[in-house]
């Protein structure tokens, strides 16, 4: 996507809505220098292109104020920016000493930061970093609070503002919240390691959209929230979909990129190609070049790369003194470990060097400082192998930004396959970064290569990259955001907010009230048949049973949801609709039988497929099948959704399959459904009454839409179909006694 076709789509599809983006680190630093104040743009992909959308659309970044003449530059804590010519709004939040010593270096880069990555023996926790932690997300939450309005959109950044979601949510509960974790998120093994688990991801769930870099990490997100929360989170794999109080959050994979056009078109410059020979003058290069461009950062495995170029001299001696690898670092978060990882890698360097070096050459040219985007441009074109080594990484942009400078379609990539950039650059050569004899030997491999070889590889690449690069990953979560808070604005509000509303709206009228029952009426439990109804809520059923018409619909067969309700002379719906008991008889579905043997072929090869999965359960209702997957293990989820998918593609023209919470459901699809059992019962039974449907699943959205202008249809969690939601089955009970409330007549004095 070019610049232009972006500036097209944000003006089209955001231009009335206010976008505040948070993020810790700022866009613009202000200085102190000797020569008076000056800005500074910090490195990294990320926060320029946020800057581009920001250009375009206005609105305010709300980040940490860590300049030394931050506070002079502000107005009531803002500023505009770009400075000279100003089109948002920088706003900055004020963190004291301790609270960036605990909340920025402790907590966020000691504790999240290494636990992500996998460097279990990195993380130090301190019950203080976690406190302040807590309070600087206030801080920022409060913050972004001062700025939104009904319509706003926030795009909150990173594993430093896990909690800012909830801290907002809690004030405004309607506004949509948007988070992108750029780092990776670790199995449930390694996350457990985390002294408050459930909070940070508690924090997270509070967003309504949150974007990963990789499938991989959203389904390793998935994996946590099912070990922490269990059956208090509702899961929906096929949709990506996490319910939790009443919460409902969306999961995504947006690889982020970067501006290919700006790479690319700068590589191709005159310029570009004096600054190559500069730099190979200055630094008396001859032969080969090798490039690995990275923050002193210890995911990115440096040392493991420079044992493997010493290797690789060791073992291709011819080498010597004809590749020459430039290592540009960076310094980062300049406290410890990254000192002593620093000292480290310097002296790795000094050895190497010590070790090979002839008099003219050194095979190691090592810059420790921020280089300039257009000489960094000339060195990715100057070198034939670009090398990437992290331990683990979110995405790494150094590897795209090398491929956007090759347009000569030469140079090799060399990519650690625990980068998120693996999933993508499929013409890289990809390493295992601690398998060093096969690092140093890639590095030879991709020095031999072939120019063919090399073009088609590198032309792969850079199709990728240039298809999917920065403004197409924003333009991809903006229109995930837009489409999740049209959901929400259309839909959905917490009914114990709108009593008075939902009194006017009933009185005097005579109801059907329908209760879904498994979600809605009684708990989810591990298997069907341990779902019973409590006491307290069959007390108020018998009583509401006077007062109004009452219907239980289930997915059960009808004589087992009357056996389980046990209460006589009301409707009963079995079967998601198929089958109606209307108090003396019973009605079916005219299609009932028909597809019988069908769906017992069905239920046969999906037992035969799935014989090493024994915790999927298959409830035969004689009319519909139901596959309960709730006590699968998450490691095993794969290849049943993969076996259940290839079973059910060949029924496809038979059977409607809809995904509720852990479970399939199998029926065939002239079957009555919900809906059609709602518009039955208003035929024969209810004509005059106004209809309430409670439920809770997918197979109820079809009462919704039944009743959606007629009725008032009810939701456990927040479902776009309804009108109204309560934020768990826990609240069936105040809901329930409400109703009796509302239609107790009062006795007169
Ligand atoms: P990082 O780990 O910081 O961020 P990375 O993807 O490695 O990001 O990109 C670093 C950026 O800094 C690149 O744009 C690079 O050009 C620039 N840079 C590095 N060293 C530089 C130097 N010496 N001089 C100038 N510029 C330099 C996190 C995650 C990543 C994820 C990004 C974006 O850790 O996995 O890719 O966010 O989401």
């Amino acid at each position: 996507m070019t610049l232009n076709r972006f500036s097209a789509y944000i003006k089209k599809n955001l231009s009335s809505r206010r976008l505040v983006i948070v993020s810790s680190r700022e866009p613009y630093v202000h200085k102190q220098t000797k020569s008076g104040i000056k800005v500074e743009v910090p490195a990294g992909g990320l926060t320029s292109a946020m800057d581009d959308v920001l250009k375009l659309t206005g609105g305010i970044w709300v980040a940490w104020g860590s300049g030394s003449a931050d506070k002079e530059t502000v107005t009531d804590d803002r500023v505009l920016v770009p400075p000279g010519d100003p089109a948002y709004t920088l706003k900055r939040v004020w963190l004291s000493s301790t609270e960036v010593n605990n909340y920025y270096h402790g907590y966020s880069n000691q504790v999240l930061w290494p636990l992500c990555h996998m460097a279990l023996d990195r993380v130090y926790y301190r019950k203080k970093f976690w406190d302040n932690y807590i309070k600087v997300n206030r801080i920022f939450a409060r913050s972004v609070l001062e700025e939104v309005n009904h319509d706003t959109i926030v795009w909150i950044h990173d594993y430093q503002l896990c909690l800012v979601p909830k801290f907002i949510r809690e004030r405004k509960s309607g506004l949509t919240l948007a988070h992108f974790w750029h780092i990776p998120w670790p199995n449930w093994g390694v996350f457990r390691v985390h002294p408050q688990p459930r909070k940070i991801i508690e924090g997270l769930l509070s967003n309504d959209l949150i974007g990963f870099q990789i499938p991989f990490f959203a389904k390793n997100f998935l994996e946590c929230i099912h070990e922490c929360f269990g059956t208090d989170a509702e899961i929906d794999y096929k949709h990506s979909t996490v319910t939790y109080r009443g919460h409902t959050t969306t999961l995504h994979a947006f690889p982020i990129s970067i501006d290919y056009e700006k790479f690319n078109s700068t590589a191709v410059l005159k310029k570009t190609d004096s600054a190559i020979k500069n730099i190979k003058n200055r630094y008396k290069i001859v032969g080969h070049t090798g490039i690995g461009v990275d923050r002193l950062e210890y995911t990115k495995a440096l040392l493991k790369r420079l044992q493997a170029i010493e290797l690789f001299f060791e073992k291709y001696e011819r080498f010597i003194g004809r590749f020459t690898f430039i290592q540009i670092a960076v310094p980062t978060r300049t406290k410890e470990p990254y000192l002593s990882y620093k000292k480290s890698v310097e002296a790795l360097i000094g050895k190497i060097n010590e070790k090979f070096s002839t008099g003219y050459w050194s095979p190691i040219i090592y810059i420790d400082k921020k280089v300039e985007q257009k000489d960094l441009i000339a060195y990715y074109k100057m070198a034939d192998v670009g090398i990437i080594s992290s331990i683990n990484d979110g995405m790494n942009l150094v590897a795209k930004e090398y491929v956007a400078c090759r347009s000569d379609e030469q140079g090799v990539l060399i990519l650690s396959e625990l980068a998120g950039a693996a999933e993508e650059l499929e013409g890289a050569i990809l390493v295992n970064p601690y398998n060093i004899e096969d690092f140093a030997q890639s590095i030879q491999k991709a020095l031999n290569m072939a120019d063919t070889e090399k073009a088609l590889r590198m032309e792969h690449m850079r199709r990728q990259v240039s298809e999917n690069d920065i403004y197409k990953w924003i333009a991809d979560i903006l229109k995930s955001m837009t489409q999740v808070s049209k959901q929400k604005q259309k839909k959905c509000r917490y009914l114990f907010d709108h009593i008075e509303n939902i009194q006017n709206n009933l009185a005097g009228k005579s109801l059907l009230l329908c209760l879904d029952y498994v979600g809605t009426l009684s708990p989810i439990v591990a298997t069907p048949d341990i779902a019973y109804l409590g006491a307290d809520v069959q007390a108020l059923l018998l009583q509401l049973k006077k007062v109004v018409r009452l219907a239980i619909v289930s997915g059960r067969q009808i004589e087992d949801i009357k056996g389980l309700v046990g209460i006589k002379d009301i409707i009963y719906v079995g079967n998601h609709g198929a089958e109606i008991w209307d108090g003396e008889k019973i009605a079916v579905s005219q299609h009932l039988s028909a597809d019988k043997l069908l769906l017992n072929e069905f239920q046969i090869r999906l037992q035969n497929a799935l014989c090493g999965l024994p915790q999927i359960l298959i409830e035969d209702k004689g009319a519909t099948l139901s596959v309960h997957f709730r006590n699968l293990k998450i490691r095993e989820l794969a290849a049943f959704l993969i076996v259940f998918e290839e079973t059910a593609k060949d029924f496809k023209d038979v059977f409607r399959i809809t995904s509720g919470k852990k479970v399939f459901e199998v029926r065939p699809k002239e079957l009555w459904n919900k809906g059609d059992a709602i518009n039955w019962m208003r035929k024969k039974i209810a004509p005059d009454d106004y209809i309430i449907y409670v439920g809770d699943d997918t197979t109820d959205e079809d009462a919704f839409g039944v009743i959606k202008s007629t009725g008032m249809p009810i939701s456990i969690g927040c479902m776009p179909e309804a009108d109204y939601y309560l934020k768990s089955q826990g609240e069936i009970k105040a809901f329930l006694e409400l109703i009796l409330l509302i239609n107790t007549p009062v006795p007169l004095p």
